[in-house]
């Protein structure tokens, strides 16, 4: 067969390609053709870099969709099946709302694609497509290695997984609806072997986080340094392992890594502890965390979630005020969002505090529920006023000086034109309008429906 592979994005070829080339890339669709039996062909087309073409010709479509790409994802799918052509959905959207995805597919894929997407294959063969296979979680040892070189005009940075799931269970997190709470991790031997032939010289580690078993991700640094990788790398990584373990971070650096991406997601210790589930991050461990983490020459990326029940009107200026205080050059600040099928959604859904249940606005960027000490409109321009000050031409500046050694100061001015441009809060607001008055949740309980 002649399979067509989409990662589905509203906001298709927005940024044209050449931007498109410093995007941090994705890896779904290179690993669900690395589980594609290799006798069929195989086109790819990731919308982050380019919209796809509909009259493609292929006998069956696999479309990718994050919650806010799922109308997308459908407008896509609904096509490609008007031409008679099979579909099958998956991804994030289509695991949390399979079957929402239905009405749009010939089949939903919920979950991993490795156990079920062969057999989704041989029953399309055969005509006799299922509409629903899943949740089969694969072995880390049986995750293969991705296939690149399938996506056109991609990022010029590649990624890698070491692991799959992730055991912290923050109370927003899909993981933690999805139940993705065991770490299984992969033959280190495999990683090593994948990361010494991935294309280009940066890359990422597209775990949910390098520091869930810190034992074994020394062992993976080690391997990597007898190795003589040159390759750098980036990685999503907690407070908590990060503000003690020096070895950890020692052996990082020597390993290649540039920045660890790190979900502080508040300045108060009241949230971590009893809003967000990530009890072990400590506040008054922080700085020393920053500054250990310098000291090895490697750069923060902190990221903070707004609208929690126990923020209030004044926890812009108080983050804003930590950020100084404790040297972070770069940050980037998301809007609570909860996704369908976390624990958050289904608090709000019983709290009758959801105010949209349009998946496109569910992007970290908007405001979707009623927070609790704050209208819908302050958080939205609260969090506007932070990122404006954030993201001042003046403290991009001050940042890029005060950061010693030119790869560092090269990061820190790319990412923070990066957050800057990805996130476009202006753009975004541009369409809150009266969606961000509070009477939003009205309209959305009126009939106690419930989408799930
Ligand atoms: C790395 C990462 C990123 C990377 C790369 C994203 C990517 N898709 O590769 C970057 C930094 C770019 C990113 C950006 C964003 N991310 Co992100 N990201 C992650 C993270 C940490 C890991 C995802 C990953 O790479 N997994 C590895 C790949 C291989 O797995 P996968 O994509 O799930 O694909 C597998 C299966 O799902 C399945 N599958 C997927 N699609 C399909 C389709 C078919 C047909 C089949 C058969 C199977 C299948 O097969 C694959 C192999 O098993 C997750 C959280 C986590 N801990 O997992 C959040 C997560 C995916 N991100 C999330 C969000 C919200 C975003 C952003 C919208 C945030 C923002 N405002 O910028 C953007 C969107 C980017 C865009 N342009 O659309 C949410 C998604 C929630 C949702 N329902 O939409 C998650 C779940 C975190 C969360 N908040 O809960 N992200
Ligand atoms: S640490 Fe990250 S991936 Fe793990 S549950 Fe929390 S938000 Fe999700």
């Amino acid at each position: 067969m002649r399979i067509l592979l989409v990662q589905a994005d509203r906001d298709a070829g927005r940024y044209g390609r050449i931007a498109a080339r410093f995007f941090i890339p994705s890896l779904a669709l290179e690993q669900i053709a690395a589980c594609t039996p290799s006798q069929h062909e195989i086109m790819a087309v990731n919308e982050w870099y380019e919209k796809v073409d509909l009259n493609i010709e292929c006998d069956l479509v696999a479309i990718s969709a994050f919650t806010k790409d799922a109308y997308r994802a459908y407008e896509i799918a609904d096509a490609f099946r008007e031409r008679g052509v099979k579909v099958v959905l998956g991804g994030y959207h289509p695991t949390a709302m399979p079957e929402e995805a239905k009405q749009h597919a010939d089949a939903v894929v919920i979950g991993e694609a490795e156990e079920v997407w062969p057999q989704a294959i041989k029953d399309a063969e055969k005509g006799k497509l299922k509409p629903f296979y899943g949740w089969k979680k694969v072995q880390g040892e049986k995750i293969p290695p991705a296939r690149r070189g399938i996506v056109k005009h991609g990022s010029l940075f590649s990624a890698v997984q070491t692991s799959r799931g992730c055991p912290y269970k923050c109370e927003f997190c899909q993981m933690t609806g999805f139940g993705d709470t065991i770490h299984r991790k992969r033959r280190i031997g495999d990683v090593v072997e994948e990361i010494e032939k991935l294309p280009g010289r940066i890359f990422w580690f597209h775990d949910a986080s390098l520091t869930i078993n810190p034992i074994y991700t020394k062992k993976l640094f080690r391997k990597m340094i007898e190795r003589k990788i040159k390759k750098k790398w980036i990685a999503f990584g907690n407070a908590a392992l990060l503000s003690r373990d020096e070895e950890f971070l020692h052996l990082a650096k020597k390993a290649g890594c540039i920045a660890w991406m790190v979900g502080l997601e508040s300045v108060s210790q009241k949230t971590i502890n009893e809003e967000i589930g990530k009890g072990g991050n400590r506040i008054d461990r922080i700085p020393g965390m920053v500054e250990k983490i310098e000291r090895e020459g490697m750069e923060v990326w902190a990221s903070f979630i707004f609208g929690f029940d126990s923020d209030t009107p004044d926890v812009f200026d108080t983050t804003f005020e930590k950020l100084n205080e404790w040297g972070i050059r770069v940050a980037e600040f998301n809007i609570l969002t909860p996704f369908p099928r976390t624990p958050i959604f289904e608090k709000f859904m019983k709290e009758k505090r959801i105010g949209s249940l349009d998946w496109s606005r569910y992007d970290l960027n908007h405001v979707v529920f009623k927070p609790k000490n704050m209208e819908m409109r302050e958080l939205e321009k609260g969090i506007k006023k932070l990122y404006r000050k954030f993201f001042s031409p003046h403290r991009i500046l001050k940042s890029f000086f005060s950061t010693p050694h030119m790869g560092n100061k090269i990061f820190v001015l790319a990412a923070n034109l990066a957050v800057k441009m990805f996130t476009d809060f202006d753009r975004n607001y541009e369409t809150g309008g009266e969606k961000y008055e509070d009477t939003a949740c009205h309209a959305v309980h009126k009939g106690e429906s419930h989408p799930l």
